[in-house]
């Protein structure tokens, strides 16, 4: 189950548990401690008194009381001493503890603030590393949705440190843009509107219950004309050669240079016909991964990936197409064509396609590292 990050107070999270960052006491404080308390009313605090403080990195439980949340969760986290007094080690402590006790009450979903984000000084970066590392892992073997409620925008100052590369790049993208002409734009996106209106009536119109159908002769007409598909893969060598692989079983040899090749013809054509619940799975194979590897690595939901598996014709969303590229690990050629295959196109136009774009060009395939920088600038997250 997914990671999400989201810009909220914590204690407007309709979720079964949030966690609070609290001091050893237990008995309220500034910062996140003190809105939970306001938010939860006194029978918060009268709880927390019978339970006799709490250790750094520790956790404990009480009910949620006037708190949308069944539950909350209270954990201590270090405080920032310049990084040498094993203040990692403390911090992780927080996140796992916290997350035992919530698997153990059997919460579906989960809420962390930042611990140690805020008063205690923790950098914030680190603190954010850290908890998403913390909490994937323990997505590796657990089905619960962990929400990181980030409240402050300063954590996520874009023209400033890590964001400010990724600022430029998107300066530079912008400029392409406005230098393509006005008509090649305006197709770009009424190809993606249409594309997202076209996968939202096809998803809705199919309750996820119904048999998988049979793989018809003629499907929906694509946006994009079979010649445009067509020019699109040859565009692409990677393409010709997986052609030429998987007729020749190998390389082509010497002496069929510059021959007719039917066979490379009726490849090219099975690639054409694929549909894009095929080509997922047709990558997933090839790169040697297990569903549940790649469905994890993706940031999306178990159930979501066994509807698109039961369905040959299911129509992604943009960001479904994008979380599962990222998670195969395909080049910018390969994303393109994984995202035509479900009637989109990366765009210029769109902030959050350029993000995109600057991870997969530099090989950093980090779905939280990418949605970080989406997150930071107000662009959908991927996957989830
Ligand atoms: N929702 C989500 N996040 C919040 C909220 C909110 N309503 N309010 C603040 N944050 P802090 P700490 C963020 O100082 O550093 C208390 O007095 C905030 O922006 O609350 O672990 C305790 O009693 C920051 O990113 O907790 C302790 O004495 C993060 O929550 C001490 O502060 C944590 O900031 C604990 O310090």
């Amino acid at each position: 189950m997914p990671l999400i990050i989201v810009r909220n107070d914590i204690t407007k999270m309709n979720v079964d548990a949030i966690v609070n960052a609290a001091n050893s006491s237990l008995l309220g404080g500034g910062g996140v401690d003190g809105a939970i308390h306001r938010a939860a009313g006194p029978g918060l605090l009268e709880e927390c008194r019978t339970l006799g403080g709490c250790r750094t990195g520790e956790a404990k439980l009480t009910r949620g009381y006037d708190l949308p949340a069944k539950y909350v969760i209270h954990t201590v986290g270090p405080i920032w001493r310049g990084g040498g007094f094993g203040e990692e080690e403390k911090l992780i402590s927080c996140y796992k503890n916290s997350l035992a006790i919530a698997k153990e009450k059997g919460c579906e979903t989960v809420a962390f603030p930042l611990i140690s984000a805020g008063v205690y000084g923790y950098p914030k970066a680190e603190a954010l590393r850290i908890a998403e590392e913390t909490a994937a892992k323990f997505l590796e073997e657990n089905d619960i949705t962990v929400y990181l409620v980030i409240f402050d925008k300063a954590s996520f100052d874009i023209g400033l440190g890590r964001f400010s590369e990724i600022c430029e790049y998107i300066d530079d993208r912008y400029a392409d843009e406005r230098a393509e002409s006005s008509i090649s734009q305006r197709r770009r996106y009424e190809a993606d509107y249409a594309a997202q209106a076209q996968c939202d009536a096809v998803n809705a119109a199919r309750p996820a219950a119904m048999p998988v159908p049979k793989p018809e002769k003629k499907r929906k007409k694509s946006i994009f004309s079979r010649k445009e598909k067509a020019e699109q893969l040859m565009a692409e060598p990677i393409l010709m050669e997986e052609a030429r692989d998987e007729a020749f079983g190998g390389a082509m040899p010497e002496s069929m240079a510059g021959a007719e090749f039917p066979d490379i013809r009726k490849t090219l054509d099975d690639l054409l016909d694929e549909s894009f619940t095929e080509m997922l799975l047709r990558k997933i194979d090839e790169k040697g991964m297990t569903d549940a590897e790649c469905y994890k690595k993706a940031n999306i939901d178990r159930k979501l990936f066994s509807k698109i598996r039961s369905d040959r014709l299911y129509k992604p969303s943009k960001p479904t197409v994008l979380a599962f590229a990222i998670a195969l690990e395909l080049s910018l050629a390969e994303t393109r064509n994984m995202l035509m295959k479900a009637g989109f196109a990366l765009s210029h136009a769109s902030k959050a396609d350029i993000i995109v774009e600057y991870f997969i060009e530099r090989r950093n395939y980090n779905i939280f590292e990418i949605n970080e920088a989406l997150f930071a600038f107000d662009q959908a997250l991927l996957g989830a």
